[in-house]
Parts: structure tokens; C-alpha cells; sequence
């Protein structure tokens, strides 16, 4: 259960670094609803990707911001993906980094990192 309760802890990080708005759950704030493509937030630890799923709208972008207190050098790769996307990755970096795509496509995709193969994050892409 500790595990769990780090999960916990780091979304709340996430919600903190959430920049545009409302991140799925929350209540309507008054804009109607004007389907404005969003970013989501993620992050890069050595133990992998948080969260380890994220659901998105077609256009919706995810920056991955990598936690500086990293030992390791780490990338965000494209591990598979709908039919037709391009294959899209970053820079292998430790520290002091960010990285964001824009999904276009609705389908499934999972990231990973090529330094580490087993750090996987599912990624959801709805219409
Ligand atoms: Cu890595």
C-alpha cells in the first residue's frame, strides 16, 4: 500500500502542475463547453511514467516534464501507435526538461523510454 499511497502523492503533483484548466474530473467552471484542445501534464521518474495511463481528446497535447531529481537519462519514444502516426520521441535527458506532442489521431498508443524498455505509459485518445 505504500505504493498506492505514492501514486496518490504524485498526482497530486500533477494536478499542481496542471496549467490549463480543469484536467478532466473537475467541474465545469462556467466557459462553455468549447472543446478547446488541452495539455496534460505528465512526468519522467526512473520508475516510469505518471500517470501510467492517461486519456486524452483528439488534439490534446501531453507535455512530460522529467523530475529533476533523476539520476538516470531517460526519453519519451513511441512505442506503437495507431495506424499511419509517425514514429515521435525526445532527447535522452536527465534533468531540466520537457517534452510535448499533440495527438491528432483517436486510437491507443503506448510511450516508452529506449533506455529503459520497461517504463511504459498507455495513452488513450478519444474523438
Ligand atoms: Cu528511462
Amino acid at each position: 500500500m505504500v505504493k498506492a499511497a505514492s501514486s496518490i502523492a504524485l498526482f497530486a503533483a500533477l494536478g499542481a502542475l496542471a496549467v490549463a484548466g480543469p484536467a478532466g474530473a473537475g467541474p465545469a467552471t462556467g466557459h462553455a463547453a468549447a472543446a478547446k484542445p488541452k495539455t496534460t501534464a505528465a512526468m519522467v521518474y526512473d520508475q516510469g511514467f505518471t500517470p501510467p495511463t492517461i486519456k486524452i481528446k483528439r488534439n490534446g497535447t501531453i507535455k512530460w516534464t522529467w523530475d529533476n531529481a533523476n539520476a538516470d537519462f531517460h526519453t519519451v519514444t513511441l512505442n506503437s501507435a495507431p495506424r499511419g502516426v509517425g514514429i515521435f520521441g525526445s532527447s535522452r535527458r536527465a534533468v531540466n526538461y520537457s517534452f510535448s506532442h499533440k495527438f491528432t489521431k483517436v486510437g491507443k498508443y503506448v510511450i516508452f523510454c529506449t533506455l529503459h524498455p520497461g517504463n511504459q505509459q498507455k495513452i488513450t485518445v478519444t474523438k
